[in-house]
């Protein structure tokens, strides 16, 4: 009789457990989060919490003249080697020094991403082994009008987008105050991201991606996990007692 009740017990939490587990699975996953448009001189400027403590994995200056193996451009835009002087625009660090700029009057570097058209933008794409990255940005060095950042996940669907238009500030020259870091985290990964802007040509720079800093559950999450640790364990208590029970009888 004892052993018949234990048996409904284990299979009584066995499936509050697995009610519980399957409660977690089914939490949604978190949504994407998107960061900046936030001034940036350097990488020392990739905002706290954007990637995990590793760091980034990549971060592209193009200072080589090329774009990373690990990504495709598209949008019609391509790396702005030298030849380019009166436009080139490339994040302040590149030329190393923070002077305020880094363009023309750095020979041979300053190297950035350019299209003429900023209504196509520039679309970056992942493309490397392994997992897609959770954390996906880049720096935006100049364009004119509106500017809007967005983002596709591993099936292409979109991940959101934000904009504004607050801090270009119209010049085509290679100053350093109006650049602006764009980023976004999503758990789930993401393939590639989008930068457009409604006026002129674009410039981008430090192209870069990582992983995320994992994701603190939520507390629904934990409650569950905790009413199911407390079953099991009154479970256990009550299973010993009736173990004790009938050692006296
Ligand atoms: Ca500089
Ligand atoms: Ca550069
Ligand atoms: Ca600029």
């Amino acid at each position: 009789m004892s052993h018949t009740i234990f048996k409904f017990k284990s299979t009584l939490l066995a499936a509050l457990l697995c009610s519980a587990t399957a409660a977690m699975a089914a939490t949604p996953a978190s949504p994407s989060v998107f960061f900046g448009p936030t001034p940036y001189l350097s990488s020392s400027d990739i905002p706290i919490g954007f990637y995990s403590a590793a760091g980034a994995t990549v971060l592209d200056n193009l200072e080589d003249g090329s774009l990373h193996s690990s990504l495709i451009g598209s949008g019609g835009g391509s790396v702005l080697a030298a030849g380019f002087a009166g436009i080139r625009d490339s994040v302040d660090s590149d030329d190393g020094v923070l002077n305020g700029t880094c363009g023309p009057q750095t020979a041979g570097r300053c190297v950035s991403w350019f299209n003429g058209n900023g209504n196509s933008g520039a679309t970056f794409t992942f493309q490397g082994a392994g997992a897609l990255p959770t954390a996906f940005g880049l720096v935006w060095t100049d364009g004119a009008g509106t500017v809007t950042f967005s983002a596709m996940d591993a099936d292409g669907q979109s991940l959101g987008s934000i904009s504004s238009s607050s801090f270009p500030d119209g010049s085509f020259a290679a100053g350093t105050a109006e650049d602006r870091f764009f980023g976004v985290q999503f758990a789930g990964g993401i393939r590639s991201i989008t930068i457009k802007n409604s006026g002129g040509g674009i410039e981008v720079d430090h192209i870069q991606y990582g992983q995320m800093a994992a994701a603190v559950p939520e507390p629904e999450t934990y409650a569950l996990l905790l009413a199911g640790l407390g079953l099991m364990g009154a479970a256990v208590r009550r299973r010993n007692r009736m173990g004790t029970n009938r050692a006296l009888d």
